[in-house]
C-alpha cells in the first residue's frame, strides 16, 4: 500500500513525508474520526462513489466528536479530488482522517489542534477477489460490539475500532475470515468493518441502524434491492436466525459486498454465493462502474 501524495492539512506531500508527531492525541487516545470512500473506473473516467454522503456523514462524525473541522464540505471534496488527480489514481479506496493532533496529552481534547488529512491508495477487494465470488468464513464474535451507551455508533471515531480489532484477531486466529459481532443483549450488529444482510424465503433483512455504523453502501443496497422489487425489511435478530438463512452477506465501502458462506462452522445455504446475493452484488458493481443511467447521481467524476 503506497501511492505518491497526500493531503496534509490544506498541502501536497510525499507520501514518504506525511508524519506526525509522537504526542499526537488520537495516536494516544483514538481521537479522530475517519471515512472510507472508494473510486471506480468509468467509461467517462474516475468516479467517487457518493461522495456527498460520505463528506455528510465524516462532518456528523466530528460533530459528535466535538471537533471543529477548519475546511467546508466543499472544501474537502475538492481535496479528495485533487488528491486522486495528484495520485493519477483510476480506481481505488479513500481515506480522510480529521484527528487531534498534538498540543498537550492528557484526555482532555479541546485544547488540540483539529488536524486533517487525505491518502488514496489502490486497494482491490478488500477480503480477496475469491470473497467476491465464493463468500467467506466467519464467526460471531466472543467480543461484544461496543455497548451503545459506551461511545456513538453514528460517528466513525477512531476509537471505536479497538472492538473491531479485537474481534478481527479472534476471527483470523480462530480460522474464519471476518467476526460478526453481538450487541451487549445479544442481537447481531455487524462485521468488524461490515453491515450485514441475510436473505430468508426471498425477503432481503438488515439490521436497524441504531447499534451499527449506518453504512452508506447499506443505503444503496436497501435502495437497489427495492428497485428490483425485494422485499425487504429491517429486524433485531440473535445468531440462530443467521444460521438458517438461505443467503447471508457483508455490506462495506472496503467489502463491497461480499457473500458469506460459512458461520460457526455452519454451512449458509449452499454454502456458496447466493443467487439473490448474486444479482445485488453485480448491480451494485454496474452501478459504481457507472454503468448505470438511472444511479449516475451517486457518482462524482473526477
Ligand atoms: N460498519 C462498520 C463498523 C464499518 O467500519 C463500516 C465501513 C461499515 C459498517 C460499512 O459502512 P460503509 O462503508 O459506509 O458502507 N468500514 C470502513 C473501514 C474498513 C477498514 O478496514 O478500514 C470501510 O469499509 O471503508
Amino acid at each position: 500500500m503506497k501511492a505518491e501524495k497526500i493531503w496534509m492539512d490544506g498541502k501536497m506531500v510525499d507520501w514518504d513525508e506525511a508524519k506526525v508527531h509522537v504526542c499526537t492525541h488520537a495516536l494516544h487516545y483514538g481521537s479522530g474520526v475517519f471515512e472510507g470512500i472508494r473510486a471506480y473506473e468509468t467509461e467517462s473516467g474516475t468516479a467517487v462513489f457518493r461522495l456527498k454522503e460520505h463528506i455528510e456523514r465524516l462532518f456528523n462524525s466530528a460533530k459528535i466528536f466535538k471537533m471543529d473541522i477548519p475546511y467546508t464540505k466543499e472544501d474537502i471534496r475538492e481535496a479528495i479530488k485533487n488528491t486522486i488527480k495528484a495520485n493519477k489514481l483510476k480506481s481505488g479506496y479513500i481515506r480522510p482522517l480529521i484527528y487531534r493532533g498534538f498540543e498537550q496529552l492528557g484526555l482532555n481534547p479541546f485544547t488540540c489542534p483539529v488536524n486533517c488529512s487525505i491518502a488514496v491508495w489502490e486497494w482491490g477487494a478488500y477480503l480477496g477477489e475469491e470473497a467476491l465470488a465464493n463468500g467467506i468464513k466467519t464467526k460471531i464474535s466472543s467480543y461484544a460490539r461496543s455497548y451503545i451507551n459506551s461511545t456513538s455508533q453514528k460517528a466513525k471515531i477512531c476509537g471505536n475500532y479497538v472492538n473491531s480489532i479485537f474481534a478481527k484477531m479472534e476471527a483470523i486466529e480462530a480460522g474464519a475470515d471476518e467476526a460478526i459481532l453481538l450487541d451487549t443483549r445479544g442481537f447481531v450488529t455487524e462485521g468488524s468493518g461490515e453491515n450485514i444482510f441475510w436473505i430468508k424465503n426471498g425477503i432481503i433483512y438488515t439490521t436497524p441502524t441504531a447499534t451499527v455504523l449506518e453504512g452508506i453502501t447499506r443505503d444503496s443496497i436497501i435502495k437497489i434491492a427495492e428497485d428490483m422489487n425485494y422485499q425487504f425489511q429491517e429486524k433485531y435478530i440473535c445468531r440462530d436466525e443467521l444460521y438458517i438463512s438461505d443467503e447471508v452477506f457483508f455490506t462495506g465501502t472496503a467489502a463491497e459486498v461480499t457473500p458469506i458462506r460459512e458461520i460457526d462452522n455452519y454451512q449458509i445455504g449452499e454454502g456458496k454465493r447466493g443467487p439473490i446475493t448474486e444479482n445485488i452484488q453485480k448491480k451494485f458493481f454496474a452501478i459504481a462502474k457507472g454503468e448505470e443511467e438511472k444511479y449516475l447521481s451517486w457518482l462524482d467524476f473526477v
